[in-house]
């Protein structure tokens, strides 16, 4: 069996997205920007946008960059329910509600401005990139990030 054959049966189980698999199929970068209107910390023009939205398996980094000049802004990697259901949200906190959801790694918090990053194993499937700061979620920050074979 080759070693391609080999890792990917080796990465197939879902169940594996986070172990320590010793064998990378492909390492792949996400350059993901966070955008709002910045106008006093209002909440209209709230975007992130994922490029390419689409990467191979294995380890990928996700530089994020917080382009705001008024506000924090955070990127959770997001394992959607199986079944299609809506994301688990607090109305009255205006946020996901994280212990609810399957949160494989996130840059947190980013300051107007700055940018931070964050390595994670993905197996293939579709996943989810949000904002979880306070109604940013349902302000429509959040992307689609699909990982392929
Ligand atoms: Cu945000």
């Amino acid at each position: 069996m080759n070693y391609g054959l080999r890792c990917a049966l080796a990465l197939t189980p879902m169940l594996l997205m986070l172990t320590a698999t010793p064998c990378a199929l492909a390492d792949g970068t996400v350059n993901v920007t966070l955008e709002d209107a910045s106008e006093g910390g209002n909440l209209s023009g709230m975007k992130m946008t994922a490029t390419p939205d689409s990467v191979k398996a294995g380890r990928i980094t996700l530089h994020a960059a917080n382009k705001s000049q008024a506000l924090v802004h955070e990127v959770i990697v997001v394992l959607p329910p199986a079944n299609g259901a809506p994301l688990p949200y607090d109305d009255k906190e205006g946020r996901v509600i994280e212990k609810r959801i399957k949160d494989l790694g996130e840059v947190s918090d980013l300051p107007p401005g700055k940018s931070g990053s964050l390595t994670v194993r993905l197996v293939p499937g579709n996943y989810l990139l949000i904002c979880n700061q306070p109604n940013h979620y349902k302000a429509g920050m959040w992307t689609k990030l699909t990982v392929t074979q």
